[in-house]
């Protein structure tokens, strides 16, 4: 598509139904890599026989049509507008007619990796959100659902896809499935692979075999995924009362996948880096993200296949809710407080980033180019916080009765967020009209708490005064005011707590509320457990900070009052002030308290990471130097390290792990506070402990994490050489390999190396893991990224024009990079505009890069 075309905007106001209802659909697909015929009978019939309408069916570029015909009289030249195929009233008759087509495409081609295509000799499909469209002419929109019935021919030894499977002979499979369902849940995968296999009962006696299909010498990588798969399943049972429906559950591990994996109707397809799993190879992390994302596809089994969306703009309907469950999951199995600030941290690593910047917008959007770059931050992760909000507002008991009734009033149905918040006013009888605006309305919140004090001789009175207002986003200007679930609990001066956690609603723009008849005054201890997405400030001192990591009984927040002392010294240091030393005298203390978890202790001595200090400096409306900020990040961890030496050094070799490796939440909390440990250590160690570990490690954790050390303490050569050597062929930890030169580069370096690791035969950028690992890579390093001269913006504008052509999906996810540019300093601006522009400039830009570059340039 060229520059100057249009670009063309879909509006949530213009949604209308689809005139025709879909009976069944049945597909037979002829598998050749260069030529795959895909036959279709579309059981189709007029939802209103009186009123005469167009059929429409989506085409994709690629789609070569042979043959199409109505009730089996061939239609010779249908009339195409764009890529659609249009087939006019006058030729369609008022009752249930059958419209067959046959078209030939080249998965072989397909390097966007939407639609059919090939990974490594799989043909595999994603069809979320409209890559339906390039199978096949089809109603590609998710409230026209139906049946399917495929037949797969293919010498190929598996082939698979939705549903329960009817018919297998030589080089022929059968696939029948009975829930109806929208084409952006459809899926097929044909390849020689290997399974391993389970079975699980469900709770009312239903047996399911569980398949998990990676590609052969993978196997023994697999069973971590499979585990997780079924205690999702059980969980799922125990908490929500949903059970699975179809007689098999397949996954399917493929290399070249552009986001993490898909739900697709009995049959998820992944990303292999979201299965596959050993002690050597992933690190705890990627365990627990495993689990994570296996339950999320898992849970959308009810939240976006039963019940799916009305149209893509209710796309938190699904992602928001079923994120809402995995963190729900997670934390039930795992730590909930320690879940809860890992949540809270990538909030606001990456959702706040993004509503703080040109490319705002709501959880639910009313305006997009391209659907596909609207998988955010924003509908997914603050999609849940949402959800979290509604129900600290309505109560655990009452949110259990609307998710029952959400579940009977719209199964089988594609729903709307209107539809979704229905579901809480009937069961409660509230009213969510305010509320609502959570959904419509862009933006984080600023909160502000002023105390105001009375003693009085029947005891004081506290009067907590609160202000909110939203700045403005793109397109919208004015906000009122949310309603704002505001957790509070009250600490009197000897630490124990004199008011447990109360939920205040707060619904104007300014309000207040107050406690009486308290002893003394207490320390407010405010928005426990992170009870709205909203930016808090208050007055208050670091001596006060200090005292609510040592005392509040509220996990997210005590960690909060660590992290808020550790930015104060760092915007302190930043800004060429000098910083007290409160934090790192409590930091010692938390780190000493063996009373707490590991895990929560490794959370708090982990220093605010660059990006978040240049968001803080941002949001307070300074400008945030990049150099300044790594100096200082360093200064304040060198600081910690040499005043906690002897601690951190005790804590390092306590917390190693006799025995066998486990993934389990308990032995990865004492891995993760070693680390953290080992992290400090290494600013005066030079990197000695580092090198020792990586050597002797047995689990990937421990390796990556010394690795990564010695990097930043450059003396990382021979670890390098060492990893490539043992794993050149695990294309995983290659990954890994590539992203960690680039992420622990000294900044003024970064690009550069960048750049010659970009010229290696390895590296192969069409793979999107690998693509993302390097440039990723880069973008997570922020003075390297940033760097004053403009090495790191040329470096990723180069490869997103160049990846563009090939996968437009990738290009227009990574262009996010740069979407904290009008933060920074005139020159640095200048900088990356000019990237920018010379992107937007590109011939034959994708819409999907063009609508991203568009809106940061605006
Ligand atoms: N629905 C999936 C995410 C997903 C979205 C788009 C994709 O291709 C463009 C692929 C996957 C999920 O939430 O897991
Ligand atoms: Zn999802």
């Amino acid at each position: 598509m060229s520059p100057t075309t249009a670009p063309i905007a879909q509006y949530l106001a213009d949604y209308r139904p689809y005139p025709f209802l879909l009976d069944l659909t049945e597909l037979r697909f002829d598998l050749a890599p260069r030529g795959t015929r895909v036959q279709s009978a579309l059981h189709l019939r007029p939802r209103d026989p009186a009123a005469a309408e167009d059929l429409v069916l989506d085409g994709g570029a690629g789609l070569r049509l042979i043959g199409l015909a109505l009730d089996g009289t061939a239609i010779p030249a249908p009339r195409r507008e764009g890529e659609r195929l249009v087939i006019a009233a006058a030729d369609l008759p008022a009752r249930p007619f059958v419209l067959s087509c046959e078209v030939e495409i080249d998965p072989d081609a397909n390097t966007a990796f939407e639609g059919l295509y090939l990974s490594g000799g799989m043909f595999c499909t994603q069809c979320e959100a409209e890559g339906f469209r390039h199978i096949t002419f089809y109603p590609d929109r998710p409230d026209v659902m139906a049946p399917f019935r495929v037949t797969i021919r293919s010498d190929l030894p598996v082939l698979l896809s939705n549903g329960n499977p009817v018919r297998r002979e030589a080089g022929l499979a059968e696939w029948h499935d009975p829930w109806p369902k929208p084409a952006y849940l459809f899926a097929l995968v044909a390849g020689d692979l290997v399974v391993i296999s389970d079975r699980y009962t469900t709770a009312s006696g239903r047996a399911v075999d569980l398949n998990v299909w990676v590609r052969p010498g993978d196997q023994d990588r697999a069973g971590y995924a499979m585990e997780s798969l079924v205690r999702a399943m059980r969980w799922d049972e125990e908490v929500y009362g949903r059970e699975y429906d179809l007689d098999v559950f397949n996954i399917v591990a493929v290399d070249d996948f552009n986001m993490g994996a898909m739900e697709n109707k009995g049959l998820n397809i992944f990303n292999s880096k979201l299965v596959l799993a050993s002690p050597e190879t992933a690190t705890d992390a990627d365990y627990e993200r495993i689990e994570a994302v296996i339950a999320h596809e898992y849970f959308h089994n009810w939240t976006g296949n039963r019940i799916t969306c009305r149209d893509w703009f209710q796309l938190c309907l699904k992602e928001g809710l079923t994120v809402f469950r995995d963190q729900q999951f997670t934390s039930d199995l795992r730590s909930a407080p320690v879940k809860r600030i890992e949540d809270v941290r990538a909030l606001r690593a990456r959702q706040f980033r993004e509503d703080q910047g040109p490319l705002a917008h709501p959880v639910r959007p009313d305006r997009y180019e391209e659907i596909n770059n609207f998988y955010t931050a924003t509908v997914y992760e603050k999609g849940a916080e949402v959800i979290g909000m509604l129900r600290r507002l309505v109560g655990d008991a009452a949110y259990a009765r609307a998710l029952d009734l959400y579940f009977d009033r719209h199964d089988g149905e594609a729903a709307t967020i209107e539809d979704w918040l229905r579901v809480f006013e009937d069961t409660t009888g509230r009213d969510l009209a305010q509320f609502k605006r959570w959904y419509t309305d862009a933006g984080t919140p600023h909160l502000e708490m002023t105390e105001i004090w009375e003693a009085g001789s029947d005891g004081g009175r506290l009067t907590l005064d609160f202000r909110q207002h939203t700045p403005p986003t793109p397109g919208q200007d004015d906000k009122p005011p949310r309603v704002i679930p505001i957790a509070v609990g009250l600490i009197g001066p000897n630490g124990d707590e004199v008011a447990g956690t109360r939920t205040l609603e707060m619904t104007e723009a300014r309000q207040s509320f107050t406690f009486e008849g308290l002893g003394a005054r207490p320390v407010v201890s405010a928005l426990r457990g992170f009870s709205a997405p909203v930016i808090l400030s208050r007055q208050i001192d670091d001596a006060t900070r200090a005292f609510l990591l040592a005392h509040d009984t509220d996990p997210f927040a005590r960690w909060e009052a660590g992290r808020d002392l550790a930015i104060s010294a760092l915007l302190a240091a930043a800004q060429g002030r000098a910083a007290a030393g409160d934090h790192v005298e409590a930091i010692g203390r938390l780190a000493a308290d063996e009373a707490a978890d590991p895990a929560f202790r490794a959370l708090c001595l982990t220093l605010p990471g660059e990006e978040e200090i240049a968001a803080r400096l941002a949001a307070g409306g300074a400008v945030p130097d990049p150099d300044a900020i790594h100096a200082a990040r360093e200064d304040l961890a060198r600081q910690v390290a040499e005043a906690h030496a002897a601690l951190l050094s005790d804590l390092y070799d306590a917390m190693a792990v006799p025995g066998a490796y486990s993934p389990d939440a308990g032995p990865a909390g004492r891995r993760a506070l070693r680390i953290a440990a080992l992290g400090l250590l290494t600013r005066i160690d030079g990197g000695d402990r580092a090198e020792v570990l990586f050597g002797t490690a047995g689990n990937m954790t421990e390796r990556m994490a010394a690795l990564s050390c010695l990097i930043r303490r450059g003396r990382g050569q021979a670890a390098l050489a060492a990893l490539r050597d043992r794993f050149a062929d695990n294309r995983l930890v290659m990954d890994k390999w590539f992203s960690v030169q680039v992420t622990a580069a000294p900044p003024d370096r970064a690009a550069a190396i960048a750049r010659d690791l970009a010229e290696r035969p390895d590296f192969d950028w069409k793979n999107p893991n690998r693509f993302r690992a390097l440039l990723g890579g880069l973008a997570a390093n922020h003075a390297g990224f940033h760097a004053a001269d403009g090495a790191g913006y040329d470096f990723t504008a180069d490869w997103l024009m160049r990846m563009d052509a090939a996968n437009p999906q990738i290009a227009a996810r990574m262009s996010t990079a740069f979407e904290t540019w009008p933060r920074y300093d005139a020159a640095r601006r200048g900088l990356a505009q000019a990237a920018l522009r010379r992107m937007a400039a590109m011939e034959g830009i994708s819409r999907n890069l063009r609508e991203m570059v568009s809106r940061m340039i605006a």
